[in-house]
């Protein structure tokens, strides 16, 4: 673990050497013409590790649009993005499934993604630049404000910082390494950390914890036109397609033959007893959901997190109600080659595609099923539901719908 500290003073020193290197005012056009006819440039990203998947795909969209709105206004052309590969992921546990940064292209089409913006993998960088080892020329910390309210109010800004404690760590890769780092309080939409890029006139700029800036404007048309253009890679959806064939009876994208449920478990179970019912809860709420929608289906898909034998309980009950109840159980096979990540996003398709879909309360994981079934025209009232804790508040789910 490598602990860094930065002084006030090599900051200063840095701040002084970039003024005289090219340091401009980000909104200004000429600062913005000068460094557009230069060679291309990249940003490079993180989050904080603990954060799961789908909350890393929220981050990956606030990134994205960066870049894209930024083209859309003519600026900022020779920038493109790094995808972080997939590496290390807490909720990954699997064990023997060997632990490599994993590409985009494992659980994306990145061909999609490019043609919403201007997205490279980080093997593709390396093969570009044919360096054995590769040198990230500015590594800035991002941290929140200590009070994100001063003066009672939520305000846009960032500010450098004397230090911070960071764990240098790039994905692991041993030959990747960093020039310098620089601690920045940031706070409000993403689109300002333009003026932090534009800092230094530098070709690799990285942001480690890129959770902290926000969406601009989330819900926004370029928002969906963002979210549509993260597809699952081919073989993510040819498996999930040929399970609901197989099992599930359905060959269209809107089936009508089954509902499905995303029972968030684990650190839910533990950590959020008020928002998630019991077993016994949770097998009642589905078949007075299933009654109430259309009491002909008896096919249940479930994904879920959930211990084995979480699952065989939930299963029993639901059979003792009269249900079908079916998950999907990768192979040996499947998990080798679609890992925990890809077993996941074939769970989470098999819901999508489900007459009727409850999810899990503040999820990630459900909400990113919310927006591709908004995406592929299910009528809301399908899509927003929630298991609700057995006794105590249970508040309607936000409805994010989609914007054309
Ligand atoms: N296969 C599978 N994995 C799940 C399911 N629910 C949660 N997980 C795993 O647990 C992780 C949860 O983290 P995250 O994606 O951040 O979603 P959140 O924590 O529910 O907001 C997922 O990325 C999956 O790895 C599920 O229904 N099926
Ligand atoms: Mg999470």
């Amino acid at each position: 673990m490598i602990f860094i500290s930065l002084l006030l003073t090599s900051l200063v020193l840095t701040c002084a050497e970039d003024n005289s290197q090219g340091y401009c005012i980000a909104n200004e056009q000429s600062c913005a013409t000068q460094l557009e006819e230069e060679e291309e440039k990249f940003i490079f990203y993180d989050v904080n590790p603990p954060e799961g998947f789908n909350l890393r795909r929220d981050v990956y969209m606030r990134f994205a649009i960066m870049m894209s709105e930024a083209r859309k206004q003519g600026r900022r052309k020779n920038w493109n993005l790094v995808l972080p590969p997939w590496y290390n992921l807490y909720h990954w546990k699997t064990a023997d499934v060997s632990n490599e940064p994993l590409p985009w292209s494992m659980f994306f089409d990145v061909e999609s993604l490019k043609a919403f913006a201007p997205v490279v993998e980080l093997h593709e960088l390396f093969s570009k630049t044919k360096r054995k080892h590769f040198q990230i020329d500015r590594l800035y910390v991002l941290q929140n404000f200590p009070n994100a309210f001063e003066n009672g109010v939520f305000d846009d800004k960032w500010e450098i910082n004397t230090h911070c404690d960071y764990t240098a760590s790039f994905w692991g890769y041993k030959n990747v390494t960093v020039k310098e780092i620089v601690c920045v309080k940031f706070q409000g939409m993403i689109s300002k950390l333009w003026e932090v890029v534009m800092q230094s006139s530098h070709k690799y700029v990285m942001f480690a914890h890129g959770e902290i800036p926000l969406h601009d404007n989330y819900g926004s048309k370029s928002f969906w036109e963002c979210r549509k253009s993260m597809k699952f890679s081919k073989k993510l959806i040819e498996t999930a397609k040929k399970y609901i064939s197989e099992n599930l009876h359905c060959e269209g994208d809107i089936c009508s033959t089954y509902i499905s449920v995303h029972w968030r478990r684990q650190d839910f179970a533990r950590a959020r007893k008020r928002d998630v019912p019991s077993i016994k809860g949770t097998s009642t709420q589905i078949d007075k959901a299933i009654k109430k929608h259309n009491s002909d289906i008896v096919d249940v898909f479930i994904a879920s997190d959930a211990q084995y034998s979480e699952l065989i309980q939930l299963e029993n009950q639901l059979k003792n109600l009269g249900y079908r109840v079916h998950f999907y159980s990768p192979t040996e096979n499947d998990l080798q080659e679609l890992r925990d990540g890809g077993i996941a996003i074939v769970d989470q398709i098999i819901c999508t595609h489900a007459a009727y879909f409850i999810g899990t309360h503040e999820s990630t994981f459900t909400f990113r099923i919310q927006e591709d079934r908004e995406i592929l025209g299910f009528e809301s009232s399908t899509t927003f539901n929630r298991l609700c804790p057995d006794t105590g508040r249970c508040e309607k789910p936000s409805k994010w719908t989609i914007v054309q």
